[in-house]
């Protein structure tokens, strides 16, 4: 048994064991255990720490959704979020975003977008100010622009010879070639939202969309349960629902570490191919949170009042 494995089964054996409380055992966090930030990766780490802020500052829900993924789409060198990303088979970026809140099961998201700084303001923007949940491409960035939000030059074509470069001489990493902030927030008051954010697959098509504006694949929010989020390849995800599907299993009493074992053992089960990369975060209206996925180096990041953690390799399938 290598570390990893080591670790994995750590993680499960404490997820799981809390599960297995009869129904109603597990009870409330202590208030000084709310709110709650769960992330994926360890770059959710400061993004947590910055929507944690907010609240304790006495910020809103979609406040401290927001900043905080503000963190991360302004951290260039992650490679992955915002205008730092990796750039499309056409060398320019395209990214992809969503916003949900649990109270009145309201969404706004945005794909395809270019060369707007925060794709989740976007995302916010479409939720609170249109009549629409979705808005793509061109019209997404005009949108935003109306909105007065802050644009970019999105070209980032030095790091797509680069990227062009590395990936013809060597088979580019299972895992240096995308990631995604799924940010899930639980107040003080039981309210429930969450964000995504993500520029993609390097080397997409332009125009391709992944799950992560998609709701219900790269997020899903059910104040009467809980939330999920994923990251991953987005073409895996979003034939399944992935968080939607974490959420549902939440809902028949599942803990938020059962919940995404099983969703992903769900898809692996069903594709049983090679390059199945699925990961999920959880947590749900108790303040239980969990995390799996096929990745053996997926972290997620979870802070509370005084307390902010990166837990590695929670649960690999
Ligand atoms: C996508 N799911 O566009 C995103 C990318 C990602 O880790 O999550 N990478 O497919």
């Amino acid at each position: 048994m290598n570390m990893s494995r080591r670790k994995f089964v750590r993680g499960t054996a404490l997820g799981l064991a809390a599960a297995s409380l009869p129904a109603g055992a597990q009870t409330l966090p202590e208030k000084e255990a709310l709110p709650l930030v769960v992330s994926t990766w360890s770059f959710g780490q400061p993004a947590n720490d910055a929507a944690l802020k907010v609240l304790l500052a006495g910020g809103s829900i979609l406040d401290a959704v927001e900043r905080g993924i503000w963190v991360t789409e302004n951290d260039s060198p992650n490679g992955s979020v915002g205008l730092g990303g990796r750039p499309n088979a056409a060398g320019f970026v395209q990214l992809d975003s969503c916003i949900m809140l649990g109270p009145g099961h309201k969404a706004g998201s945005v794909a395809a977008l270019e060369g707007i700084r925060h794709p989740i303001s976007a995302a916010r923007r479409v939720m609170e100010k249109t009549p629409h949940v979705m808005l793509a491409g061109e019209g997404a960035r005009l949108f935003a622009l109306e909105q007065g939000l802050e644009s970019v030059k999105g070209d980032n074509r030095k790091l797509y010879q680069k990227w062009r470069k590395e990936r013809t001489a060597n088979k580019p990493k299972k895992t240096a070639n995308h990631d995604t902030i799924a940010l899930l927030v639980l107040a003080a008051d039981g309210t429930i939202a969450g964000g995504c954010s993500t520029s993609g697959l390097a080397g997409k098509l332009p125009g391709r969309i992944g799950d992560s504006p998609i709701i219900g694949s790269g997020l899903y929010v059910d104040n009467e349960v809980g939330a999920a989020g994923a990251t991953g390849v987005g073409e895996n995800i979003m034939r399944y629902c992935a968080s939607f599907m974490a959420v549902e299993f939440m809902r028949q009493g599942l803990h938020p570490q059962e919940a995404v074992v099983k969703t992903v053992r769900r898809i692996v089960e069903s594709e049983r191919r090679e390059d199945l990369r699925v990961n999920l975060v959880a947590l749900d209206k108790f303040g239980r949170h969990g995390a799996a996925g096929t990745d053996n180096n997926f972290k997620y990041s979870v802070a509370t009042p005084g307390k902010s953690l990166v837990f590695e390799n929670p649960a690999p399938v």
